[in-house]
């Protein structure tokens, strides 16, 4: 009896790790990840716009953004919202102008903080567009995005 508990045991914990690594997510581990890049939609005549996204670090290093290259605007710079006097919001170049993202850790560029900014828009961000755009990190290297143009964030 008791010899029959035991196999149902094993038995078990076999099935609990074979279900655990059949759970893993497919993309290979220990890679920096860029998720859900957008821009807010404005009409050309706003000169400037800004782009948002997701960093996950799922590797053991620390990495860092340094820069952003895109035909969608004529510079783009890595800023911050801050509060200036007041309680009047301001914006700014981040920091040492890098975005650090920690080992294991996930980041978000979103409205009201951290942002690529935009500056001299090359066409109207039309609602459905959709935007090229390079990442440059200290350790990944550069990194091919698409940003997508929408009114809100999803
Ligand atoms: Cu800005």
């Amino acid at each position: 009896m008791k010899h029959g508990k035991n196999l149902t045991l094993i038995l078990s914990l076999a099935f609990i790790l074979l279900a655990a690594c059949t759970a893993s997510p497919p993309e290979a581990p220990g890679k920096l990840e860029v998720q859900n890049v957008w821009g807010r939609n404005s009409p050309a005549a706003a000169q400037n716009g800004a782009f948002y996204m997701k960093l996950v670090n799922n590797s053991a290093e620390d990495d860092a953004l340094l820069e952003v290259r895109t035909d969608a605007c004529a510079a783009a710079e890595l800023h911050e919202m801050y509060m200036k006097e007041n309680d009047v919001m301001g914006m700014r170049p981040v920091d040492g102008g890098q975005i650090t993202v920690p080992a294991g850790e996930t980041v978000e560029l979103k409205a009201g903080g951290m942002h690529v900014m935009c500056l001299g828009k090359t066409a109207a961000f039309a609602l459905g567009d959709s935007y090229p755009i390079t990442l440059v990190f200290a350790n990944a290297g550069e990194m091919q995005v698409t940003a997508d143009i929408r009114d809100s964030a999803q």
